[in-house]
């Protein structure tokens, strides 16, 4: 190791990982018994997905595991964050269940134990069975809540003899608002528009009660993993946290950004953590406010072990203001740098600021960076290399803010990069590789690409090379 470079070392626990989601790369859409999920539905509708394609085969982690874990290993991954399949161990979503597609997931996870790389398993990453859709009109019912806590509590009793650390649901903010209203995001003055399955348009007051279900989802699923898993079994969200950022980092803008923090979060992860909505959320939502009870409240904030924050870009920068609100939102310079996503402006303090003011708000015992990644329009050389520069680059400069909040004391335990192959980008298609390893989607070939090797040097001397 080179003693001359001053860049502080990570913690030698710290556990490096890389992110994955089921129906992003298993494929096998049709295979062993898996019932259908609403996105199998959504990306079948015409005009959905960027480049028509869809996830039926995707790249084919489901028969390729063995040579991605492989590769894995190589590559000094420490810890894969992967997520189950509903529809695969319930096809329907609840009643009977489906041997062949909990098998799966056994043999990919005695795979992971074997290569001695730590399994975290996420159990909602947005592919709802499809015949909750049809029933109860998904996360608009608080039957799939119920249904949701009762798959979890199955997976916790069947795979938490290996599997130490569950993620329950994934980023509450897209799959709710993007999945049943859609959203416009202003990057810079430009316009951005989003929309994710089931793609519905919903009315405020129908958003708010779709909100609550998913929180009370969350809740029971903790309460259930904990009743079924054994003994010390781990679990929390992995939420997208809409961070604010001080535009300058004075005391009073931090203040500002954490109030903000606070309140853009309101409906998630600050009615998860505190047992109540905010003044404020309730007040802007009048008579849309969702409908709830006393013991929906403490079914909702069931205490988690950790939280899980996929962190991606500032939501806002703030300057402090003297009205009652005590923030204000400032707009983004139309010249502000940005990633290959549409949606992704730059601004590495945000992997910083987000566990930080997480940790002043909710202080939390432990957090896990459970997403962080850009998408890059990654070419081959002819020598078959693949130069990823502004990955790179991104990575780079995260990681030196994820060090100084771990240096002042936030109780930072991991992180997992997205991610660790090219995949389906949802309604990007293929078009927005985000992989640390390239694929060849004609013929499958998995290269690892530069930033690969970075993570490698990362990983192997807890240092950023
Ligand atoms: C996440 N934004 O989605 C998801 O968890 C992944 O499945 C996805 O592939 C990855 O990030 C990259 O997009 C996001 O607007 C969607 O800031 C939108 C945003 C962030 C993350």
């Amino acid at each position: 190791m080179n003693n001359k470079l001053s860049r502080t070392k990570f913690p030698d626990n710290f556990i490096w990982g890389v992110a994955t989601s089921a129906y992003q790369i298993e494929g096998a859409a049709n295979h062993d018994g898996k019932g259908k999920s609403i996105w199998d539905t959504y990306t079948h509708l015409p005009g959905k997905i960027t480049d028509g394609s869809n996830g039926d085969i995707a790249i084919d982690h489901f028969n390729l595991y063995k040579q991605d874990i492989q590769l894995m290993k190589d590559l000094g991954v420490k810890a894969y964050r992967f997520s189950i399949s509903w529809p695969r161990i319930f096809p329907t979503g609840k009643g009977a269940f489906n041997m062949k597609g909990l098998d799966f997931y056994n043999r990919l996870i005695d795979e992971l134990l074997k290569a001695n790389i730590e399994p975290f398993a996420t159990l909602y990453h947005w592919d709802l069975p499809q015949t909750l859709m049809d029933e109860y009109g998904g996360w608009r019912s608080r039957e799939t809540a119920y249904a949701f806590a009762d798959y979890a509590g199955f997976m916790a009793n069947k795979i938490s003899d290996r599997v130490k650390n569950f993620f329950t649901m994934n980023e509450f903010y897209s799959f709710v608002d993007m999945g049943y209203q859609g959203i416009s995001i202003d990057i810079g003055g430009k316009k951005v528009n989003i929309e994710l399955a089931p793609g519905l348009k919903l009315s405020t007051a129908q958003l708010n009660e779709v909100r609550h279900n998913a929180v009370l989802a969350q809740g029971l699923s903790v309460k259930a993993i904990h009743a079924s898993g054994k003994l010390g079994t781990k679990c929390g969200p992995a939420d997208n946290i809409n961070t604010a950022v001080p535009l300058i980092a004075t005391p009073e803008n931090i203040k500002a950004a954490t109030i903000a923090t606070r309140e853009l979060n309101a409906g998630y992860l600050t009615v998860m953590l505190e047992g109540k909505y905010t003044d404020a959320y309730l007040e802007k939502a009048g008579k849309d406010a969702p409908k709830f009870t006393e013991q929906d409240l403490r079914d909702i904030a069931t205490p988690v072990d950790f939280i899980g924050l996929n962190v991606y870009r500032p939501t806002i920068y703030v300057e402090h203001s003297n009205d009652s609100i005590g923030y204000r939102e400032v707009p983004l310079n139309p010249s502000h740098p940005k990633m290959y996503s549409a949606w992704h402006s730059l601004g590495p303090e945000v992997m910083y600021w987000a566990p930080k003011i997480v940790e002043t708000l909710w202080n939390p015992k432990e957090i896990y960076i459970t997403e962080n990644g850009c998408a890059a329009k990654d070419t081959i050389t002819p020598e078959g290399k693949i130069y990823d520069t502004d990955r790179i680059m991104f990575l780079r400069s995260n990681f030196l803010e994820l060090q100084q909040a771990i240096n002042e004391g936030v109780p930072l335990k991991g992180y997992f990069l997205w991610s660790f192959m090219d995949n389906f980008e949802w309604s990007a298609g293929y078009g927005n590789r985000f992989g640390i390893v390239h694929i060849d989607f004609e013929t499958l070939k998995r290269t690892p690409k530069s930033s690969a090797l970075f993570f490698k040097e990362l990983s192997k001397n807890n240092w950023i090379p």
